[in-house]
């Protein structure tokens, strides 16, 4: 688990009401993010932490609408920076578990900077990315995911620039748990966020969830047809299967979903934690501040 007190503190059984919040999502009919939402709410049933003990934070988008939707704790931050604020969040309160939601373009375009720098520094978070491949809530741009040549209505000529792989990004950035499921297949996703959760570390998941409305062509049909799962004898500790994976995945067309990687290694608050320690004890044998003001008099 996430933290050793999760669970451990709950006072009723945690049930389909227990982390659904009271206001309906305003997604458009169809839109894979209802099935998002549903498996995580199953997921974090399983999970069993009390909901005052959890905070989903996200940045903007359709997507990072997630917050609203709980009945956890939960901050709607600024785009792109869903990651920054999660980050902050665990190291101020490493005792509860946060959950950071958002789109394609909060975690890449945007975002980019902070999605590096929070999977290398193993921050103890599970990070849920839907990926649509557009910019669905203002209405239809190229994404960093989208397809070589897209047309889309900020691109009417076609993309002109090769996808961002986040797959590949998060494994070779440093993700200790890299997993990919898809919201056609809500048993699936269920079982990886629950893993995600349980994971002591970053722990990413990229969820193919369609935005009907502006990338039709990327429907729940299409997901299906273009997804494979993982071998049987796949091994997800071995970090060179995983990048050799992800590029055969490229050159075929088609999106690998299981745990594509997963490690144990510390994370950015015990890092600091013994960072802390070391520092405390050097400072016990140095001269004082005023002291050094006083030699300086
Ligand atoms: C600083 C800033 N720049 C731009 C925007 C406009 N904006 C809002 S959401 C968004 C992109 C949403 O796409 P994505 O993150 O993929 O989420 P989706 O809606 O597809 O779920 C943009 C560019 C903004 N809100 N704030
Ligand atoms: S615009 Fe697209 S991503 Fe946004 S709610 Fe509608 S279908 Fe979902
Ligand atoms: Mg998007």
């Amino acid at each position: 688990m996430s933290d050793v007190s999760a669970g451990a503190a709950a006072t009723a059984k945690p049930s389909k009401r227990t982390y659904r919040g009271s206001q309906r999502p305003t997604w458009c009919a169809g839109c894979g993010d209802y099935s998002v939402l549903a498996a995580l709410d199953k997921a974090l049933i399983s999970y069993g932490r009390p909901e005052e003990e959890i905070t989903v934070v996200s940045g903007i988008g359709c997507s990072s609408r997630f917050p609203f939707f709980m009945n956890t704790y939960g901050f709607h931050s600024v785009h792109g920076r869903a990651l920054a604020v999660a980050t902050g969040l665990k190291l101020a309160r490493p005792d509860i578990t946060v959950i950071a939601t958002g789109g394609d373009g909060d975690a890449l375009a945007i975002g980019g900077n902070h999605f590096f720098h929070a999977m290398r520094r193993n921050v103890d978070l599970t990070y849920i990315l839907m990926d649509n491949q557009i910019y669905g809530m203002t209405k239809g741009q190229a994404a960093p995911t989208s397809e070589l040549g897209m047309k889309t209505k900020s691109t009417p000529y076609g993309t002109f620039e090769p996808p961002v792989d986040p797959i590949w990004a998060a494994l070779t950035m440093g993700a200790t748990f890299v997993a990919q499921t898809a919201s056609h297949d809500p048993n699936h996703m269920t079982e990886m966020f629950l893993l995600g959760l349980q994971h002591r570390g970053m722990s990413f998941i990229n969820c193919l969830s369609p935005c009907v409305t502006f990338n039709a062509g990327m429907d729940r049909e299409y997901f299906k047809a273009h997804s494979r799962p993982l071998p049987e004898n796949y091994d997800p500790t071995d970090y060179e299967a995983a990048l050799k994976l992800v590029l055969q995945a490229r050159r075929e067309s088609f999106f690998p979903l299981g745990v594509i990687h997963v490690r144990h290694e510390p994370t950015l608050a015990e890092r600091i934690g013994e960072i802390r320690e070391i520092a405390l004890k050097k400072s016990a044998h140095r001269t004082s501040v005023e002291e050094i003001i006083r030699q300086f008099l």
